[in-house]
């Protein structure tokens, strides 16, 4: 079995251990000790001199952890800047927020090329190599410049714009060169893959083939051939499962199950991003309070919002936008024993994630745009099969599409989103009960091993050309 190459911007810090770990660096680890191979990305620190240092390496069994630190420089036009001021608010539909600057565009581009160059030393001929996220795009035809002729294949964690939104961005044409110089491109939807065709059609009228739902569809472009697939990301739901029952009884749970003293619990997770609706899901909160009065000091909200990205302008704004939301949603609606918006900007471990998604009757999950959304599917996981939540999704959320059995809305639409809360807090317990068995058998048969073998074993089949 070929060796397994993955470049990611982020590497897992390998400290962190297990518990830390979020569930795409599960599965990287996962696809890694299997064929043995490189995990290659950014250390996350940041030097004050140019970068051009060789890569750390750090042997654990037959996997390599090779990380390379960024200069300021670097770190503010490449990772600040276009890949988080640019591709980010462009691929979430947020054309109003991007920044369009040459500089930012050259210093992405000069960062992919010298992590390419970093990494052709340490690939072998026979090596399958797996880039991930909007952060490399360039990466591969990076590689490929430098004479790699290995099996390359990206996947992208965002959503894919529709043409439409793509074309705001100049050079797009380029950008979509650099992607198709691999030879597989995963999307999380067949919406996503709608775009990417659409766009290959419209604007460079190259030819698409599609193979069918499962099949993906073949990319004639720029001279070459690729394939284009959905790969839904997901959960590890076994281990997930396990862990919500355990958590139950751990200390953290114990205490938020005593601290809402036999109220109803609704729950969101989120990083601290625009692209998550927040301000929206708040202001749905309220919508609830003021409609249905009878939840007044009968229902409470808990929101952990790790704060994320904090260097850049807009994630600065929308942490000021919640503080103030929050402040004045509690201010109308508290009572001196009762806090209606528990808004939390910090993490937890993942054990106790768990024990809080078990307890709420309700899971939010209303981003306005979402590659894929794995709170969504974790909620679900972790719920208990005799007496589960409802999960309220939101239609622009990956998850969406194959979670259809959530109650599923439009986060724009507060009053919908509010009447919705309405019907998770009041459902019957056999519709529930219906409803997540349901969610649950997509999990189980579409799990993050299921997400990680269709696609390495994808890329094995390569070159499609
Ligand atoms: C991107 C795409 C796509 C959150 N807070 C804590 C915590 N988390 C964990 C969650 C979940 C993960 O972080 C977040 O994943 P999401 O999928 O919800 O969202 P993004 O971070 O935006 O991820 C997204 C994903 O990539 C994968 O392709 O689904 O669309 O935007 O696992 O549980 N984990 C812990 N403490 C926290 O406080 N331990």
């Amino acid at each position: 079995m070929s060796r397994l190459v993955v470049v990611s911007n982020r590497v897992a810090p390998i400290d962190e251990g297990k518990q830390a770990a979020g569930g795409l660096a599960v599965a990287v680890l996962a696809a890694l000790k299997k064929t043995g191979g490189i995990w290659f990305g950014w250390s996350g620190t940041v030097v004050e001199e140019e970068s051009q240092s060789e890569p750390r390496r750090t042997d654990v069994g037959r996997l390599t952890y090779a990380t390379l630190d960024l200069s300021r420089r670097d770190f503010e036009e490449y990772y600040n800047g276009f890949a988080n001021q640019t591709l980010w608010p462009l691929f979430h539909y947020r054309v109003g927020l991007i920044e369009v600057s040459r500089r930012t565009r050259e210093g992405y581009k000069r960062v992919n090329g010298y992590f390419a160059e970093k990494l052709v030393p340490l690939l072998s001929p026979d090596d399958m190599v797996w880039v991930h996220d909007y952060h490399l795009i360039p990466f591969g035809e990076e590689l490929r410049q430098r004479g790699c002729t290995q099996r390359m294949g990206f996947f992208l964690h965002t959503p894919f714009p529709a043409p439409e939104i793509l074309v705001a961005l100049p050079n797009h044409r380029e950008l979509i060169r650099e992607l198709c110089a691999y030879d597989l491109v995963g999307f999380h939807t067949h919406v996503d893959l709608r775009s990417f065709a659409d766009y290959i059609r419209q604007e460079l009228d190259g030819e698409v083939e599609d193979r069918g739902p499962e099949g993906g569809m073949l990319i004639h472009a720029f001279g070459r051939t690729l394939l284009a697939r959905a790969f839904p990301i997901s959960i590890d739901t076994e281990n997930l499962v396990g862990i919500a029952e355990t958590a139950m009884r751990s200390r953290h749970t114990q205490r938020l199950k005593e601290s809402l003293v036999g109220r109803r619990l609704i729950i969101g997770v989120d990083r601290l991003d625009y692209s998550k609706g927040l301000p929206q899901r708040f202001q749905a909160f309220e919508q609830l309070l003021a409609t249905y009065p009878e939840h007044c000091n009968r229902v409470s909200f808990l929101q952990v919002a790790p704060p994320s990205r904090e260097d850049v302008p807009e994630y600065i704004a929308i942490k000021r936008e919640l503080s103030e939301l929050s402040g004045r949603i509690n201010g109308r609606f508290a009572e001196f024993d009762w806090v209606p918006i528990r808004y939390l900007n910090k993490s937890f471990g993942r054990r106790v994630l768990a024990g809080f998604y078990r307890t709420a009757h309700v899971g939010l999950v209303t981003p306005l745009r979402d590659g894929m959304n794995l709170v969504a599917k974790e909620y679900v996981a972790c719920q208990d099969a005799d007496d589960p939540g409802v999960l309220v999704l939101s239609t622009f959320a990956g998850a969406a599409r194959e979670l259809d059995s959530a109650l599923i809305v439009n986060p724009f639409d507060i009053e919908a989103v509010a009447d919705a809360l309405q019907r998770a807090l009041t459902m019957p317990l056999p519709e529930r009960k219906e409803r997540h068995a349901a969610m649950m058998r997509i999990l189980r048969s579409h799990d993050i091993g299921w997400w990680r073998e269709s696609y390495v074993d994808a890329l094995t089949r390569a070159p499609y050309g």
